[in-house]
């Protein structure tokens, strides 16, 4: 207790009636109430916190680096070693990333974080047909243990944690990383770092799988095994909400969902006979930092408080088990195509609130990627965000800064009982791989992703730039553009010399065997897959030995219904709209039609899946086309289906191959009336083109829906001639 100051008068002791009588003066309506905000988790935001809401909090007590590990992993966290600048990048060939990352860690990197192409993602090697608009686009093209050398040239593994964002084709890369850095002369015990190997979340967003759900399984509890056994400093595993945000998952689903997926893994693996003090100090995590900055925090305090009482029932002992270790990225999805500049705002509230939950490793989004890939210049900006706030702010003198607040620790404890809810279901349930499997927790997300999108059509949620103060004129920025078929070029004779170099007989053998240990499910499959790609087998061939057994998982296309038409606001513009599509119903005799399709190896379908929710909510008869088609595919089901318009969503930067090609088959296969328009991300730059190979519409991200679908109709009123 301070002294008190005599030169200090009296003041009144707080009252809360009064100042809830002063504060109903000024609230509208004269009622306080109003002022609470109810986020989207369903947690009420109040204006005021006081000693009474944390009065019967048990958490707030607690220290850091011990149980609950509330305030954060390590004793003096950020005061003596701060979190890691990570910054996820790769594109094009492993030359140019390999120099990417060396500048980057000669700037003030800290890690190496790599972005793999889609080809790759989905185990296909960049001579397979099925992605030819893939190759090298949003992400690195790696295809054998050759490209890994090159990717990793004089980046000392022994010295540099790499982390790999790797899910479907986990074996081969995170083999060809092994592989790499032996003949790098680092040995498996000196390799840090983080591989992804989160599959549970590519069923439910994201979509980057190959297997169905329980090989897939399988394959990650043989991960665990294999790197729990040889490599000690590595972690078996990068558990993420953060693309359950991107796709439109709340904080609370995010948390809850994440630590289910969690609980899963380590299911999984103590049903090999693994002890969990074994394996669970190397389970890491991941979230998405949003623009929901109070919530945010509150969020990873709530994380690591749950975890450590997921842990101990089931028997963890070691402190390394218990504690929640994370890297955090701040949000894409919040970043805007319209006047980009303020995505360095928004970046910096982001990266300020990942600092403040205590993140152990942090990459902070370049202002250009809601448009395209980064450039050096957008990435530098984004690397010193990250150094400025941990060399000029003194924010990382003060652990857990926020401790003591009455509104953190009492929306930490509200974010914590939320996912703990959500948990608890999803345990009723069966767990999550049948929250999954049942296509349940897919659509949870995307409810709350239609109802996000119709708040900021409708006003209610603001985006600076975007639905309230917009610029008349938008000044296109340069950006990086990728040679897809030069790169894709490279690769293939890359990988034709390799195939004839190598001992082909000896790389059959040891695919044989993968393939027979996927049958008898003996063997480690990653022990394996080391085997095969050391004798230079290539990516795709380790991912077709697996697929001869367990085949390829194909998502079904639900669709939630009548949620975003429940959550937008603005009725008048709606209901005429509405009108409009049921006149031209009666004119056509069947309802206007449109397929929304995916083309390529692109299997971000946030965007797809709420457009179609919305255009059905209007009244458009809408088709889902599957994930991952060719373009001749989507034509003929185009065709089939009888559609007057094809939409095709795409963020992955294959629009400039895969749009003129599927207004090719359409034409080839006599349905040139049919009218395709685009939605996603397109640079500005993109636009013309795209126009001149014939498409009707493009409508880029912040799009309002209700403005896409009046488009559509007039395009589609067009060529019917009605
Ligand atoms: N006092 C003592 N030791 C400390 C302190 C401190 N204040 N802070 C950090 N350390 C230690 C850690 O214990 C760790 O040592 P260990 O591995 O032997 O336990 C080491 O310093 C490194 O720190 P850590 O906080 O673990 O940071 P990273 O190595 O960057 O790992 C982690 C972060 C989240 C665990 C990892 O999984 C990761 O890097 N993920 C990135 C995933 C990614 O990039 N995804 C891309 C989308």
């Amino acid at each position: 207790q301070a002294p008190a100051n005599a030169a200090e008068p009296e003041f009144a002791s707080a009252d809360l009636n009064a100042w809830a009588k002063a504060a109903a003066k000024s609230a509208p309506g004269g009622d306080v109430q109003a002022l609470n905000w109810i986020t989207p988790d369903g947690i009420t935001v109040k204006p005021l916190y006081t000693a009474q809401d944390t009065e019967h909090l048990r958490h707030t007590n607690t220290l850091p680096g011990f149980e609950p590990y509330l305030r954060g992993p390590q004793a003096t966290m950020y005061a003596v070693r701060p979190w890691t600048i990570r910054q996820y990048a790769g594109f094009s060939t492993a030359e140019e990333s390999n120099a990417f990352y060396r500048k980057a860690l000669a700037a003030g990197g800290q890690g190496v974080s790599v972005a793999f192409d889609l080809a790759t993602h989905r185990g296909y090697d960049s001579d397979h047909p099925r992605v030819t608009g893939d190759v090298g686009k949003a992400g690195v093209a790696i295809d054998s243990v050759e490209d890994m050398k090159i990717l990793f040239d004089q980046i000392p593994l022994d010295k540099v944690s790499v982390s790999m964002t790797m899910n479907g084709a986990v074996l081969p890369v995170l083999a060809g990383y092994v592989v790499a850095a032996e003949e790098q002369g680092v040995r498996q015990d000196q390799l840090s770092g983080t591989i992804q190997n989160d599959i549970l979340k590519e069923f439910m967003v994201r979509n980057t799988y190959i297997y169905p759900p329980k090989p897939s399984m399988r394959i990650i509890g043989d991960i665990i095994e294999y790197t729990s056994a040889n490599m000690p400093k590595f972690n078996s595993i990068s558990i993420s909400g953060y693309h359950m945000q991107e796709a439109g998952a709340n904080q609370a689903l995010e948390l809850a969902f994440t630590l289910a997926d969690g609980k899963e893994y380590v299911k999984t693996a103590t049903a090999k006979g693994m002890d969990v003090d074994a394996f669970a100090g190397r389970l890491s995590f991941f979230w998405a930092i949003g623009m929901n900055f109070y919530l945010e925090i509150a969020k990873m305090r709530a994380a690591r408080l749950l975890w450590c009482r997921i842990m101990k029932e089931f028997g963890a002992k070691s402190p390394k088990s218990l504690m929640l270790r994370t890297h955090c990225q701040t949000s894409g999805w919040s970043l805007t195509e319209q006047d980009p500049y303020n995505n360095v705002v928004r970046t910096t509230v982001e990266a300020m609130a990942a600092v403040f939950g205590g993140t152990q490793s942090l990459h902070t989004n370049s202002f250009d990627e809601a448009i395209a890939l980064p450039t050096e210049f957008s990435s530098r900006i984004a690397r010193n965000t990250q150094l400025i706030i941990q060399e000029e702010t003194h924010i990382p003198s003060v652990i857990d800064p926020w401790a003591g607040s009455y509104m953190m620790e009492k929306l930490t404890q509200d974010m914590a009982d939320a996912a703990w809810a959500i948990i608890e279901e999803v345990e009723a349930m069966g767990g999550m791989t049948q929250a999954v499997d049942s296509g349940w927790a897919k659509l949870k997300i995307e409810a709350a992703a239609a109802e996000k999108q119709a708040r900021i059509d409708s006003g209610k949620d603001v985006i600076v730039g975007v639905n309230k103060y917009k610029l008349d004129k938008e000044d296109p920025i340069d950006i990086l553009e990728i040679d897809n078929v030069k790169v894709r070029d490279g690769q293939i004779e890359r990988l034709n010399k390799i195939k004839k170099e190598r001992d082909s007989a000896k790389v059959q053998q040891a695919l044989d065997a993968l393939t027979a240990a996927a049958e008898s499910g003996e063997g480690n499959l990653l022990d394996l897959s080391i085997q095969a790609v050391r004798l230079r087998a290539t990516g795709g061939e380790v991912s077709d030995a697996l697929e001869k057994v367990y085949g390829r998982h194909r998502a079904d296309t639900q669709k939630v219904t009548g949620v975003y038409a429940a959550a937008y606001d603005s009725a008048e513009g709606w209901d005429k709209l509405k009108s409009e599509i049921n006149t031209m119903a009666d004119q056509l005799g069947r309802r206007p039609r449109v397929m929304i399709a995916k083309l390529g190896q692109d299997g971000h379908d946030r965007g797809a899946k709420v457009v179609a929710t919305a255009f059905a909510d209007l009244g458009f008869d809408v088709d889902m086309g599957p994930l991952f088609q060719t373009p001749e595919e989507c034509a003929r089901q185009a065709i089939e289906n009888d559609v007057h318009a094809v939409g095709v969503s795409t963020l992955a930067a294959g629009h400039k191959t895969l749009v003129p090609a599927i207004i090719a088959e359409l034409k080839k296969q006599g349905a040139d009336d049919i009218i395709v328009f685009v939605g996603g991300v397109i640079p500005a730059q993109d636009y013309d083109f795209l126009y001149e190979a014939g498409v009707k519409g493009v409508y880029g991200p912040g799009t309002p829906i209700p403005a896409s679908a009046k488009h559509v109709l007039e395009q589609i009123r067009q060529a019917t001639g009605i």
